[in-house]
Order: C-alpha cells, then structure tokens, then sequence
C-alpha cells in the first residue's frame, strides 16, 4: 500500500463559531482559533478542518454561502483567514477547508439573478421545473424541509433545494457552474490551504428525469446518482491533480463497494470519505452493528482506498453521550472511544471538545435552540397536530446543537469562551469539564488523547496494519487485533457499565506482550491476560512481537 502524509494524519475540526470569542460578540472567530493554536499543536494533531466562514446570511450555520471568495463577518477578515493559515503552516500544521457546492445561500448573487426571470443569464444555474398538474414536479423530501421543491410566484417555476428553502441546489450539468466552481476552488488552494472536506459531495449529480420516489421518506435518491463520478473526475483533472492535497468527501448513503468509487486509489476522485453507516443510521450504540460496519469497510478498503473514523461532528450529538457513559463512566468512557477511533483502520477525527470529553447537552425549551434542522422538524411536527413537548421530547437526543456549545476553556463566565453573550447557551457543566481542568489532571482525556495521537506517530501499525476482529458476537467486549509485518497490536475494550471477563486467544503468548496503552491506572504489564475482567469502560492496547 502506498504511505502518504495524509493517510498518517490526525484531523483535528474547529467548529469556529463555538471555538474561541476574541471581540465580545458572542461568536468563536478567526482570531480566536490563531489565539488558540498552541493548544491545538500541543495535542499532537496534524490538520484543522475548518466549518465554513465564507459569507453567509448564516440560515445554516455557513452551509448558506452568499459569496465563495468572502469571509463571513462574523469569523473576520480576509487578512485574518491568511494570518490563520501562515500560523497555522508555521506549527507545521496544515488547513482543510470546507467545500460546500451543492448548493448555494439564496442570496447569492447567481441565484438572485437565476430567480429574477427565465431567460436570464444565471437561470440554469439552478434547478428550475414547471409545476406538475398545478403542484411540486415530484415527491422528493428534502433533509430539512417535506419537499425539495419551493414554489417561485415571479416566474411560476419551482426550484430544488437538497437542505433549507434557504439553500438551493446549483445546477451541476452546467458547464458555467462548474468551471465557477473550480475557479473557487483554485482560488483556495492558490493561496496555500491543503485540502476540503466536501460537503455532501455526492449530492451533485441529479436523478434523471427527477422521477417519483417510491419511498419519499427514505431520501437516499438525493445521491449517488449516475453522473457523479464524471463530475468528480473531472473536478480533480481540472483542479486536485495539480495540489498535493487531502480531500475528504461527505458521502451519505453509500455502501462500501461504492464508496470504493469515490476513494479508491486508482480512480482519481477523492482520497477518503465520510460514510454514515454510524453517525446517521445507528441512534445509539449498538456494538454487534458496529462490529459488522468494521469488518465490511475494512474488507473493501484494505489496500485499495482510505477511510475515516469518527463518532461525531457538529452535526451528531457528543460521542461520549451518544455512544459512551456521559455520567458515571464519563472519562473512562470518552478515553474508551478514543483508544477505538485512533486504533481502527482510517484516518481519526477528533471534534473540538471531545479531547476532554465534553458532552451533549438538553435546554429547557425550543427557543434555546439554534439548529434550523431541529427547529424545521419541530415545526413540521407540531404543526401535524402533535403534541409539542412530545415532540421536542423526541428530537433532543440527535438535536444538532448537542455538539454546537461552546468550547469549555475555564470554570469563569461563559467557560471563557466569551466576554458577551454567546451566541448558544453554554452547557451548564462547565464548571467540572473545562480545558483549564483537563491541563491539570495527569488524569484527563485530554492527555490521554495526547498519547493516542503520539502513539499513531510512532507505529506504523496504527496507520497500515490489517485489522481482524476476535470478538466477532460479544456484545460486550470488542477484541480486535492490527498486524503490520511482525507487530501485531492487540486492543481490548470493555464497551459497558459492567465487570466483564476476558481470555486471551489462543494464538497470543501471554509471556510476549507488552502494555501500551490503558485507561484504568492499576493496569500491571506483568497482570496475566490469560484470564482477566475488564472493568467498565475499560480499555488497553498490547503489543505482541511476532517471531
Ligand atoms: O451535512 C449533511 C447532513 O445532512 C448530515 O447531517 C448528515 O448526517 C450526513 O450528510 C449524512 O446524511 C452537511 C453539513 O455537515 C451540515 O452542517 C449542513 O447543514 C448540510 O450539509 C447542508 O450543507
Ligand atoms: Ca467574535
């Protein structure tokens, strides 16, 4: 298998906004995330993916671009953004940044002037249809709205919008649209940033002939349509090809033979993905389910594409509540999952926060939420007839905003994430889990997390061991081993509240291991393995030497 510096990376994603406040305004900015680097850098990580700061009316939290080659007023300037990235390459770090071109913020000027009539210029920028027999053209279900489709009074045509009424789809079979594109993109990487994170990438080609969904619902018609690859191989013949840089897309949707499409080594498209195997279609944890998802991904990709690990973003609610203990267990839970997301095939991502096992967060009533997904579906509900605590009841476990609180820097006002109101409310446990905490205890996640991510540094078997899973139907213990020519890594996680008991497979040599890694601190190296318990949320790495 090829190595290459990105498939040793550890990405590191700055939700900008929640990150750090430097003018009182309530929002994270630029500045605050320059202010912030050395504590990014001490962590050990090698790439920051920022969330989008392009301008935007900000409908969507910067998904809304109004303008590509602007910086939303809110993260600061331009000159701001270029100091970030000179400090940024100054740390021997790099900068990935978000790519969202799907779709635009309805005030963008292409689609202010698409709208403005029918034989403009700019019309078939966007997707525009007649209405059919007076109604939308077809039954599609948008992510965030019961239609893809709003009705245009001025000119008596619908268009298409994948997410918000906010965001319409550009029209990718356009030529115009995508040399704009990759003019944007060059732009970027002109001046010196070293890869995108692509925003639901494989939305861009359409269904042909926008037919009925069988399943309205079930909305995966939205991607992997014919034509995408052709869309995307050109993008990178025009525009990747020519920069040595990480592209990461965001592909919903996919199965592991098709994600293959748009990874794999030989096909010039992108260099990883983001499935939602986990984050979308697996509400809690589910280790059995987990456990498969592993062992078909692992069995397509291995040596033939790159894949992710990650458990949560700022669209999927903190790991450790969500698929951790985010209460008794809190930090043996978060540094469990941690051992697993940097001991599995792919390259880790760690979202600002989880590196000292922050957690989700419940308010008291809608208005303390800003997520317009969360905000849209409670509408949609509420407006059905149903009962309004029921069904904000219901959409707070997966509510966007449980990974949307600010970073919890100290246990003063506002955590010290700002000096005025922030912009969402702060999770009221700020005072026990803050960074300032986290420093000082030889004990916390956060410096757990820092030997993770030195681990991966120095072995190679992190990064390009095999990986077989020995656990294969315990719902309880996840016993898998990574194998790079004579190492062999052995890791060992206890994913329950329970004393569980552990025997060491046949094929080890108890006398032959070395500890490398645990998270309980009365682990010996010389404790046999041969039979064992785990305690709760326990978890370790050995390594046996081959011979
Ligand atoms: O997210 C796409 C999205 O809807 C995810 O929440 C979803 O889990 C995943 O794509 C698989 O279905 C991206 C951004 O991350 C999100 O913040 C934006 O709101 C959205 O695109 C629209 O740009
Ligand atoms: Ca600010």
């Amino acid at each position: 298998m090829k190595r290459t510096w990105w498939k040793e990376a550890i990405v590191y994603q700055v939700y900008w906004r929640s990150f750090y406040d430097t003018n009182g305004d309530g929002y994270g900015d630029l500045k605050g995330v320059i202010e912030k680097l050395d504590y990014i850098k001490e962590l050990g990580v090698d790439i920051i993916w920022l969330n989008p700061f392009y301008e935007s009316p900000d409908k969507d939290n910067g998904y809304d671009i109004s303008n590509y080659e602007a910086i939303m007023e809110k993260a600061g300037t331009m000159a701001d953004f270029e100091e970030l990235l000179t400090e940024v390459h100054k740390r021997d770090m790099k900068v990935m940044m978000d790519l969202v071109v799907n779709h635009t913020s309805d005030q963008h000027p292409w689609f202010i002037e698409s709208r403005s009539s029918k034989d403009n210029a700019k019309r078939d920028w966007y997707i525009w249809k007649d209405p059919k027999n007076g109604k939308e053209p077809n039954n599609w279900r948008s992510y965030f709205t019961p239609s893809v489709w709003e009705y245009d009074e001025k000119t008596d045509q619908y268009y298409m919008h994948s997410f918000a009424v906010e965001q319409p789809d550009l029209n990718w079979k356009n030529k115009e649209v995508r040399e704009a594109i990759y003019k944007m993109m060059r732009f970027w990487l002109d001046k010196g940033i070293n890869g995108f994170r692509m925003d639901v990438i494989n939305l861009l080609a359409k269904l042909e002939g926008f037919p009925d969904a069988e399943n309205p619902l079930n909305i995966s018609y939205l991607g992997n349509n014919p034509g995408i690859h052709e869309y995307l191989q050109e993008m990178h013949e025009e525009v990747l090809k020519h920069y040595d840089v990480l592209t990461v897309g965001e592909i919903p949707f996919v199965t592991p033979e098709d994600g293959l499409k748009y990874a794999g080594e030989d096909r010039n498209e992108l260099n990883t993905l983001f499935h939602f195997e986990i984050a979308d279609d697996m509400p809690t944890w589910d280790m059995l389910g987990y456990k498969e998802i592993q062992e078909r991904w692992h069995k397509a990709f291995y040596g033939k594409g790159w894949n992710s690990q990650f458990l949560n973003n700022h669209d999927h609610t903190r790991q450790v509540t969500r698929y951790g203990n985010d209460n008794e267990y809190r930090i043996e839970s978060a540094k469990l999952l941690g051992t697993m997301i940097h001991t599995l095939p792919g390259m880790p991502y760690v979202f600002q926060g989880e590196e000292i096992g922050m957690t989700g967060v419940r308010f008291h009533s809608i208005e303390d939420y800003n997520d317009i997904a969360m905000k849209n579906k409670y509408k949609e509900e509420v407006e059905k007839g149903r009962d309004p605590e029921e069904v904000f009841e219901s959409l707070l476990l997966l509510s966007r905003d449980n990974s949307r609180t600010p970073i919890q820097w100290n246990s003063s006002k506002n955590a010290g994430f700002t000096e005025g109101t922030p912009w969402i409310n702060i999770n009221p446990n700020y005072k026990e889990i803050n960074v300032e905490e986290a420093l000082h205890n030889p004990n916390s996640v956060y410096y757990y997390y820092k030997k993770l991510i030195a681990l991966r540094k120095e072995n190679p078997v992190m990064v390009y061991g095999d990986y077989e899973d020995y656990s294969a139907d315990d719902d309880h213990l996840y016993v898998y081993v990574r194998t790079l020519d004579h190492v062999r890594w052995l890791v060992i996680l206890n994913h329950s509240d329970h004393n569980t008991p552990f025997k060491l497979p046949a094929v080890f040599n108890d006398k032959e291991k070395r500890l490398v890694l645990s998270n309980y601190n009365d682990v010996k190296e010389e404790d046999s393995l041969i039979e064992t318990t785990l305690g709760p949320h326990e978890a370790r790495i050995y390594e046996f030497i081959k011979r």
